[in-house]
């Protein structure tokens, strides 16, 4: 199974060490083909060298290739987003992990939508139970 993890990178790093325990768990369950997504030392400047457009082609293929999308969408990011729309047009199977926060609440275009599943979690603990039983339905 390939798994297209996504989450945010110049939207922000704030829960970057969270997104490496969620892709260390995700391999359990297959592929994931954007480890790089965990990656402590990937700054909002992102990936040292890649241009923009070597990037976008890199990340839409693998989005193609994917069998499943987990997004965490927790950290509003223009990107997460683009890719969660994308996936929802290929009609891949997509999961939104969100942890609410105060004062904040997710964008209707992710809350609002029917297509696709959006379960809040509390901790990698929760995610981890998030994810067992979304897996045990494929
Ligand atoms: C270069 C300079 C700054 O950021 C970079 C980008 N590096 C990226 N490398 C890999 N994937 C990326 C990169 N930028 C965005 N993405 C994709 O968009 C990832 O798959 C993430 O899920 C999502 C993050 O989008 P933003 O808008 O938060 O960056």
């Amino acid at each position: 199974m390939k798994i297209y993890f996504a989450g945010s990178i110049r939207g922000g790093r704030e829960d970057k060490e969270l997104y490496l325990e969620i892709i260390k768990h995700l391999q359990k369950y297959g592929n994931v083909l954007t480890e790089h997504i965990g990656n402590k030392d990937l700054t909002k400047l992102g990936e040292d060298g890649l241009i923009d457009k070597w990037i976008y082609d890199r990340d839409m293929n693998w989005l193609k290739e994917a069998d499943i999308v987990i997004a965490e969408v927790t950290s509003p990011s223009l990107g997460v987003g683009y890719e969660i729309a994308t996936a929802e047009r290929l009609n891949k199977r997509i999961l939104c992990l969100y942890r609410p926060q105060p004062q904040k609440r997710l964008s209707a275009m992710i809350a609002g939508c029917g297509n696709f599943t959006v379960t809040e979690y509390t901790d990698l603990e929760n995610a981890k139970s998030v994810l067992a039983a979304f897996f045990s339905k494929i």
